[in-house]
C-alpha cells in the first residue's frame, strides 16, 4: 500500500455527516483513511461501504484484531468484506491467531496490518517487553505491513530495522499524542493523523501545514 503525502487520515469522529465533511475537506491531499470501533460502533460497519461507495480512498479498518484464529477469521473476513482494503491486527495473540488473519485477508486478496509496540505510555508496561519479537513474528509469517509508535521513535527505527526496508509501516501518534511527522516519516511510509486533523477548525488547512513539515 502506497499513501499520497505519506498521510493517514484516522478518523475517530462519531456522526457519519462529520466523518463525510472532513473527508471533503482532506481528500485532495490523502487517500487513505482509517477507521476504528469510535466511527463503526456510533454508525455501524456499513458507514465503510457507504465511504467506499462515495470517495476514492483507501480504508484501513483499525479493530486490533485480537482473539482466537476462529474468531479472528470471522472478524477479518466481515470487515473486509464491508470494503475495507486492510485491516488491523494485534501480534501478542501468537502465530494461530495472527496466521488466521493472514490466511483470510489472502482469500480476499486483502492485507492485515500487524501492530507491534503502541504509541501510548500505559504500552510500556506490558506490550513494550515483547514488541520486538512480534515484529520479527510478522518477518517469520511472512507479514509486510506493520504499525509502530511515531511516539518512541527508538522503537519505531529498531522495528524498521526488524522488518526491513521493503515492509511498510504506519506510524500512530503524530501530533495530539507528541510525535511529528517528519521524523516519523524517516522511518515509517505513513504518518497517521488523528485529533490535530479533525479537531482542528480548519482541518484542510492544519494538513496543509503538517505536509509542508514534511517537505522543509
Ligand atoms: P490521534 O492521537 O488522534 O492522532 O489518533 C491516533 C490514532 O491511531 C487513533 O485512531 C488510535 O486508536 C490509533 N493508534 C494509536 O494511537 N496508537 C497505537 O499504538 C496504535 C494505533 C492504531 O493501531 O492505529
Amino acid at each position: 500500500m502506497k499513501f499520497k503525502n505519506n498521510i493517514i487520515l484516522a478518523l475517530d469522529v462519531e456522526k457519519k455527516e462529520e466523518a463525510f465533511k472532513i473527508i471533503d475537506d482532506v481528500t485532495d491531499y490523502l487517500d487513505t483513511i482509517k477507521i476504528g470501533y469510535p466511527l463503526t460502533l456510533a454508525e455501524g460497519p456499513s458507514i465503510i461501504r457507504d465511504i467506499k461507495e462515495k470517495y476514492d480512498v483507501q480504508i484501513i479498518a483499525d479493530f486490533k484484531v485480537a482473539d482466537i484464529d476462529a474468531t479472528n477469521e470471522k472478524i477479518v473476513t466481515t470487515t473486509l468484506n464491508w470494503g475495507a482494503d486492510a485491516i488491523i491486527v494485534h501480534g501478542f495473540t501468537g502465530e494461530d491467531s495472527v496466521e488466521a488473519c493472514i490466511n483470510a485477508a489472502e482469500k480476499l486478496d486483502k492485507e492485515i496490518f500487524l501492530l507491534t509496540e503502541m504509541s501510548h505510555p500505559g504500552a510500556d508496561k506490558f506490550i513494550k517487553a515483547v514488541s520486538l519479537d512480534i515484529a520479527a513474528m510478522g518477518v517469520e509469517l511472512g507479514i509486510k505491513n506493520y504499525v509502530a509508535p511515531a511516539t518512541k521513535i527508538d522503537r519505531l527505527k529498531k522495528i524498521r530495522e526488524i522488518v526491513g526496508a521493503d515492509a511498510t509501516i504506519i506510524s500512530p501518534g503524530v501530533g495530539f499524542q507528541g510525535g511529528t511527522a517528519k521524523e516519523t516519516l524517516q522511518y515509517a511510509d505513513g504518518a497517521i493523523i488523528g485529533r490535530s486533523i479533525y479537531n482542528s477548525d480548519n482541518p484542510r488547512k492544519t494538513l496543509e501545514e503538517i505536509i509542508d513539515t514534511i517537505k522543509d
